[in-house]
């Protein structure tokens, strides 16, 4: 009988994965790992099968290789709409925490980006909070003001400081909080280019080696420093606890195509104790009559700048990043 064996995926590139598996008595790494048959059932659908934190079953081919057969259920997936190949494409899979990394500046802070993932972790069942890096720079008063709403609707918000220069001064942040957050967790970092991701993950996971890309040439000539999606894992040391990033590359745009209208609604924390009312059962929340979403941002329920976000969703598409 042929033995099988799981692993979990670290990353993978143009169909050829690196896994890694562990039998209690340690773990190994297992590179160059090809897909039995070229593809898993799940391909139809999918720009690609799999993920960083996907599981997976591996087997030995008639001639010896270990060969990824098949991709367990997932718990979750941290998922975008693929423009050009017009398929969902997921960037991370089983995670317990995703968090939504913006910057105060340099790209400026995207209130509706943020929106917009949030939506789709809630759709996904994915617990997200928003990490603002680049603290030591100022955040503008319209930014400030969206934080605000998005911790009074029960998100959590933390400030960062990943990557500064040596005369940066002391800033107080919540650098530690993260950190206590991903001790034996598995956590997505999901962003736009130039954020900071790959820096957050060098100070959460030392020795972690992500490449950080220079910001000023970056963004404007859409460059991307992190071009694959990538588990790293913390070494755990004595008494340590182990911590798992997936490190993803910077989005440009960010749509939430795959969703039905009403699913996009139901995103939305505060849209759902308002959607219930509406008098038309298939209400957009555009411009029917007697639609009590439209009702709870006359009566100041629902910001200009939420209901904003979502109009844009449901009728313009993909906010682009520049
Ligand atoms: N001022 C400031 N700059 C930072 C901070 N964190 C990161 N940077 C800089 O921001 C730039 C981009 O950082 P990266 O970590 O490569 O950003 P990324 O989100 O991984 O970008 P992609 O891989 O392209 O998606 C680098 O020049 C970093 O040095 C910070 O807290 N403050
Ligand atoms: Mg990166």
């Amino acid at each position: 009988m042929k033995q099988q064996l799981e692993a979990t995926v670290l990353w993978g590139a143009n169909n050829i994965f690196t896994v890694r598996s562990s039998d209690g008595t340690g773990t190994e790494v297992h590179e160059h790992l090809r897909l039995k048959g070229k593809i898993l059932d799940s391909d139809q659908y999918e720009h690609n099968p799999l993920a960083p934190g996907d599981i997976v079953e591996l087997a030995r081919s008639g001639d010896g290789d270990l060969q990824i057969v098949s991709r367990r259920p997932r718990k979750n997936a941290v998922t975008r709409w693929n423009p050009k190949r017009q398929r969902v494409q997921t960037v991370a899979a089983n995670v317990d925490r995703l968090f939504v990394v913006t910057s105060t500046q340099e790209p400026r802070y995207r209130s509706q980006f943020i929106d917009r993932v949030l939506v789709m972790a809630t759709l996904e069942e994915i617990t997200a909070a928003v990490i603002v890096n680049k603290a030591d720079l100022s955040l503008d008063a319209p930014a400030q003001r969206h934080i605000a709403v998005l911790r009074n609707l029960g998100y959590e918000v933390y400030f960062t400081v990943a990557d500064v220069p040596e005369t940066a001064t002391q800033i107080k942040t919540d650098l530690d909080t993260v950190a206590s957050l991903i001790d034996g967790a598995t956590v997505a970092l999901f962003g736009q280019s130039g954020v900071g991701k790959s820096s957050l993950i060098n100070r959460l996971i030392p020795g972690a080696e992500q490449s950080v890309g220079d910001v000023s040439v970056r963004y404007d000539r859409g460059r991307h420093t992190t071009t694959l999606a990538k588990q790293v894992i913390a070494t755990t040391g004595a008494g340590t606890v182990p911590r798992v990033c997936i490190d993803t590359p910077g989005v440009r745009e960010y749509s939430l195509a795959q969703y039905e209208i009403t699913e996009v609604a139901a995103g939305f924390r505060e849209f759902r104790s308002h959607i219930q009312s509406c008098r038309m059962p298939s209400c957009t929340h555009l411009h029917e009559p007697e639609c009590a979403v439209l009702a709870a941002v006359d009566s100041g329920d629902i910001t200009p700048e939420r209901y904003d976000s979502y109009r844009q969703i449901v009728t313009t598409g993909p906010e682009r990043m520049r």
